[in-house]
C-alpha cells in the first residue's frame, strides 16, 4: 500500500484548485523526467567515465564538467519537445536559446542552472538542477533577452532537484513549498514535506570564511556575528543546492557577499539572480524566510539588466537575514 501520494496525483489535486496551471503542472513533470535521468547519469558518472572536466570554460569562465553539459543538453532537448516553453536560458548557454517551432506560441520560458555544483561531482559531493519559469511576454519576441530579465518576483513556478543521499524535487507554484522525494522502487516522486516551513530556531549558518579578507568592512563584520555572536553551527558544503536545502530543512542562513577582484578593482557576486537567487529567493520567501543581496534590497524585487547577473546574498531565517542587513553600509 503506497503511503503517499505522487507527484502526479500531488498536482491532479493542485489543479482542481488551479484549473490555469494544467501546462505549468506538466512541465513540473517533464523536469522531475529530467531529474530522474540526470540523478541516475550521475549516480553512475563514476563508472560511465563522464566524471571530469570537458576541457573547455563556460561564459562564466568556470571549467565546463562532462556532466554539465550532459544535464544542459538533456534540458534542452527532452524540453524542447514538449512544446511547452518558447525559450531557455542557461547557465550554460551565452544566449537565449530557442525551443523549437513547437515553442512558438507557447506561454512560458525557463532558466535554468542545470547542474549547480558541478565541481563537487568528483569526490560523491550533493549536486543540483535549479530552474525558475515565468510566463512569457507577449509584446516581445520569444528570442529577445528582456524576456529573462524580469523581476524575481514575476516567477510563476521555480525549484531544484538535489542529487544527494537521495535525489528531492522542491519547487514552488507561489501558494507554498513542497518537496518529493525520488522512491527507486516505485520509480515516482513521491510527496516528502507538503508546505515547508522554515523552523523558527535556525540552526546553521554557510559562508565560505576563506573569503573574509576579500570582503568589505560590513561583511567582515556579518562574518564575525555569524562566527562568535549567533549561536548558529557553521555548515558549509560549496554546493548552493544542498546548503540552501539543509538550510531551508533545519533553520539557518545562506550568504555569499560580494568579492573583491584586484584585477578588475571591483567587488563582484558569484552566484548568478536569473537561475539561482531568484528561485532560491522565491522558494525560501514561500516557507516564511527572507532573501536580499546583502545591500538592503529583496532579491525578487531586483530588476535584471543582463542574463548572467552576479549579486550578493543572503538567504535564511527572517530575522537572522533582518540582523544581519544591518551591518550594511552605503559606499
Ligand atoms: P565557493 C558551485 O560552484 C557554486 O556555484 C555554488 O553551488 C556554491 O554555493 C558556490 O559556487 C561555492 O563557491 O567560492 O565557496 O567555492
Amino acid at each position: 500500500m503506497l503511503q503517499t501520494k505522487t507527484l502526479t496525483q500531488f498536482l491532479i489535486t493542485h489543479l482542481v484548485d488551479k484549473p490555469d496551471h494544467t501546462t505549468l503542472s506538466l512541465l513540473l513533470s517533464d523536469l522531475a523526467t529530467i531529474g530522474k535521468v540526470i540523478s541516475q547519469k550521475t549516480n553512475s558518472a563514476g563508472i560511465a567515465k563522464i566524471l571530469g572536466s570537458a576541457g573547455k570554460t563556460n561564459v562564466q569562465d568556470e571549467d565546463v564538467q562532462k556532466l554539465d553539459i550532459l544535464a544542459n543538453d538533456l534540458c534542452k532537448e527532452y524540453l524542447m519537445q514538449t512544446g511547452r516553453l518558447a525559450a531557455l536560458a542557461s547557465e550554460e548557454e551565452d544566449a537565449v536559446v530557442a525551443m523549437g517551432d513547437s515553442g512558438n506560441l507557447a506561454d512560458y520560458i525557463i532558466a535554468f542552472d542545470p547542474l549547480d555544483g558541478s565541481s563537487n561531482i568528483d569526490v560523491n559531493v550533493s549536486i543540483g538542477t535549479i530552474f525558475s519559469v515565468y510566463k512569457r511576454i507577449p509584446e516581445l519576441d520569444r528570442m529577445d533577452e528582456k524576456q529573462f530579465l524580469q523581476k524575481g518576483k514575476e516567477q510563476v513556478l521555480a525549484g531544484y532537484i538535489l542529487y544527494g543521499s537521495s535525489t528531492v524535487l522542491v519547487f514552488s507554484f507561489g501558494d507554498g513549498v513542497h518537496e518529493c522525494t525520488f522512491d527507486q522502487g516505485v520509480g515516482e516522486f513521491l510527496l516528502s514535506n507538503e508546505r515547508i516551513s522554515l523552523p523558527n530556531t535556525p540552526t546553521y549558518y554557510s559562508v565560505n570564511e576563506c573569503n573574509v579578507n576579500c570582503v568589505r568592512e560590513y561583511d567582515k563584520k556579518r562574518m564575525t556575528w555569524l562566527r562568535d555572536e549567533s549561536g548558529l553551527r557553521s555548515r558549509y558544503i560549496g554546493s548552493l543546492v544542498a546548503d540552501f536545502h539543509r538550510n531551508m530543512i533545519k533553520g539557518g542562513v545562506f550568504m555569499y557577499p560580494e568579492i573583491y577582484k584586484k584585477k578588475e578593482d571591483v567587488y563582484v557576486g558569484k552566484l548568478r539572480l536569473n537561475y539561482e537567487l531568484n528561485p532560491m529567493a522565491f522558494l525560501i520567501e514561500q516557507a516564511g524566510g527572507m532573501a536580499t543581496d546583502g545591500k538592503g534590497n529583496r532579491i525578487l524585487d531586483i530588476e535584471p539588466k543582463a542574463l548572467h547577473q552576479r549579486s550578493g546574498f543572503i538567504v535564511g531565517n527572517t530575522n537572522i537575514v533582518e540582523t544581519l542587513e544591518t551591518y550594511y553600509t552605503e559606499e
